[in-house]
C-alpha cells in the first residue's frame, strides 16, 4: 500500500506559498548535502566550524532573514519558521546559530538600535561575516532576569561595564555581544566588540545536549565602552524580551523539525526491522506509536504556521508565543524519546539522528523560558494572577 508522510496526512503543503515552499526545500537541500553528514562527528566532538558555517548560512539569506533592509531578506514570519524547521530537523545546534544570530544579535540591533549601529552591523552579520551573541543570562539569574547582577555606569560619556553573562550560544565566536546591563535607567543594552580590553570568554566544556553549538561565559571587568556603544531605543526588561519572542517563534518551528526527523528516521527503521519474523512496522503497539506520533508532530506544525500568520499579521502577543514553544518543545522532545524505544540499542547511538534530538531537545526545553516560564505566562493570562514570586 501507498504510505504518506506524516505532514502529508495534515495536507501542510497545501497551506504555504510558492516562496514558502521554496525557503524550505533551500535549506533542506543545503542540510541533506552539506551538514547531515557531519553532525554526528560535530556532536561527538563537541565542535562546530561556526565561522564557515555562518558564512554559509549567509550565503543563502537566512540570517535576519525576517528582517527588513540593512541586507536582510524581509520574508515572512512563516518562511523564517520553515527554516527554522529545517536547521533543527538537522540539528538543534545549527538552528541556535541561525536563532541567535538573527532573532537576538540582529533584531536588538535592528529594533533597538542607532542607524549608525545598524549600518555598521546588520549587513556583515546577514552575510556571516559577523557573528554577535546575545547576553542575558547571568550564573544566578536565567529564569528572572530583572535580578542581574550585571552593571554598566557612567565615566563621563564612556560607559563602564562589571559582570558576569552565563550560557551564551555563540560566546567565544561572537564578532560583537549585545549585552544586558542594569543602569541608573533600567536595563539597557550595550554592544561589546570582541577584543575589548577586560572582555573575555570561555567556553563550557562537558555539555551532554547542544553539543554542535559553541556555549560560553562572558565576562566584564571593568570594560570601558564609548557613549555610543548603548543601544538608544531599549529600556527596561522589555527590551531584551522583545527579542525573546522573536527567538521563542523560531523554536516553535524547530521543534517540529527534530520530531520530524526523529519520526521519518523511525518510520524507515520500522520497515526494516523484523523482530519475531515480522516487519516491526507491522505490530499494533508500534503503529499506535506512529500514529500518536505524527498527530502531534502534524498538530504542532498547524499551530506554529497559524502563530506564524499571526505574526504577519502584527496580532501575534507574547502569551501565544509561550503557547507555541511549551507545547512544541514538550510534544518534540516526547516524540524523540518514543522514537527511541522503537530503534531498540541501536537507538542510543549517534549512527541515528534520535538521541542527538533527544539530547539537544532538552536544551530547548530549557533556553528561551523553561517550559515551567511559559506554563507561568499562559497561566498569568487565564487567571490574571502572576506565579512567579
Ligand atoms: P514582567 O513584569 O512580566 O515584565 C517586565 C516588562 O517586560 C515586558 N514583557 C515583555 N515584553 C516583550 N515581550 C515579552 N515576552 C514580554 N514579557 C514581559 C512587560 O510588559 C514589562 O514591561 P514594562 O514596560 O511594563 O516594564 O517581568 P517579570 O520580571 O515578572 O518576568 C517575566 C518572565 C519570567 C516571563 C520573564 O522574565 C522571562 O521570560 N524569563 C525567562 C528568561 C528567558 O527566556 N531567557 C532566555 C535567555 S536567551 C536564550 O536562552 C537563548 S538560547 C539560544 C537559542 O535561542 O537558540
Ligand atoms: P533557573 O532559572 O535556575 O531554573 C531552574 C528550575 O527552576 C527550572 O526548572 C525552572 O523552570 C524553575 N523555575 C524558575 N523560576 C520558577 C518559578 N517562578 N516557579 C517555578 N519554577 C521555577 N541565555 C542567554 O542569555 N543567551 C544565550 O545565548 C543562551 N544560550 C543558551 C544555550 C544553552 C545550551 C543553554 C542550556 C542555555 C542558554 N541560555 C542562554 C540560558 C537559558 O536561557 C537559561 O538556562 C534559562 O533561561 C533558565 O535559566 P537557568 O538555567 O538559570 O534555570
Amino acid at each position: 500500500p501507498r504510505t504518506v508522510h506524516p505532514t502529508a496526512l495534515f495536507g501542510i503543503d497545501g497551506l504555504l506559498g510558492d516562496e514558502e515552499r521554496e525557503i524550505r526545500a533551500t535549506v533542506r537541500k543545503l542540510c541533506d548535502k552539506e551538514l547531515r553528514p557531519h553532525l554526528p562527528e560535530w556532536f561527538d566532538k563537541g565542535a562546530i566550524p561556526a565561522r564557515e558555517l555562518a558564512r554559509r548560512f549567509g550565503s543563502i539569506g537566512v540570517l535576519g532573514m525576517h528582517l527588513e533592509g540593512y541586507g536582510c531578506a524581509g520574508m515572512g514570519a512563516v518562511s523564517y519558521g520553515l527554516a527554522c524547521l529545517e536547521l533543527e530537523a538537522a540539528d538543534s545546534g545549527l538552528r541556535s546559530l541561525v536563532s541567535v544570530q538573527g532573532s537576538l544579535a540582529m533584531f536588538a540591533i535592528w529594533k533597538h538600535g542607532s542607524e549608525e549601529q545598524k549600518r555598521q552591523w546588520l549587513p556583515a552579520m546577514a552575510r556571516g561575516e559577523a557573528i554577535g551573541c546575545f547576553g542575558l543570562t547571568e550564573p544566578d539569574f536565567g529564569s528572572d532576569p530583572a535580578g542581574m547582577r550585571t552593571r554598566a555606569r557612567r565615566d563621563g560619556a564612556d560607559w563602564i561595564l562589571s559582570g558576569t553573562k552565563m550560557w551564551i550560544t555563540n560566546g567565544s565566536v561572537a564578532d560583537v555581544a549585545v549585552v544586558w546591563a542594569r543602569t541608573d535607567d533600567g536595563i539597557r543594552g550595550f554592544l561589546v566588540p570582541a577584543g575589548t580590553p577586560g572582555f573575555q570568554d570561555r567556553d563550557i566544556e562537558r555539555k551532554l545536549s547542544l553539543r554542535a553549538s559553541v556555549t560560553s561565559e562572558l565576562v566584564l571587568d571593568e570594560v570601558r565602552l564609548p557613549a555610543d556603544a548603548v543601544l538608544p531605543e531599549a529600556r527596561g526588561l522589555s527590551g531584551p524580551l522583545s527579542c525573546l519572542n522573536e527567538a521563542r517563534f523560531g523554536i516553535v518551528f524547530g521543534a517540529v523539525g527534530a520530531a520530524l526527523d526523529c519520526l521519518e528516521t523511525t518510520l524507515d527503521y520500522v520497515g526494516e526491522r523484523r523482530v519475531f519474523d515480522r516487519p516491526l512496522a507491522s505490530y499494533q503497539l508500534t503503529q499506535q506509536k506512529l500514529a500518536d506520533m505524527a498527530l502531534e508532530a502534524g498538530k504542532g506544525l498547524l499551530l506554529a504556521i497559524h502563530l506564524g500568520r499571526l505574526k504577519e499579521a502584527g496580532t501575534l502577543t507574547p502569551e501565544q508565543v509561550s503557547v507555541g514553544k511549551l507545547n512544541n518543545v514538550r510534544e518534540a522532545i516526547d516524540i524523540a524519546r518514543t522514537c527511541r524505544t522503537l530503534l531498540g540499542a541501536n537507538g542510543i547511538t549517534l549512527e541515528y539522528p534520535v538521541i542527538r534530538h533527544a539530547a539537544n531537545l532538552e536544551s530547548v526545553l530549557t533556553y528561551e523560558g523553561t517550559s515551567e516560564v511559559h506554563s507561568l505566562v499562559i497561566g498569568r493570562a487565564l487567571t490574571g494572577e502572576s506565579a512567579f514570586q
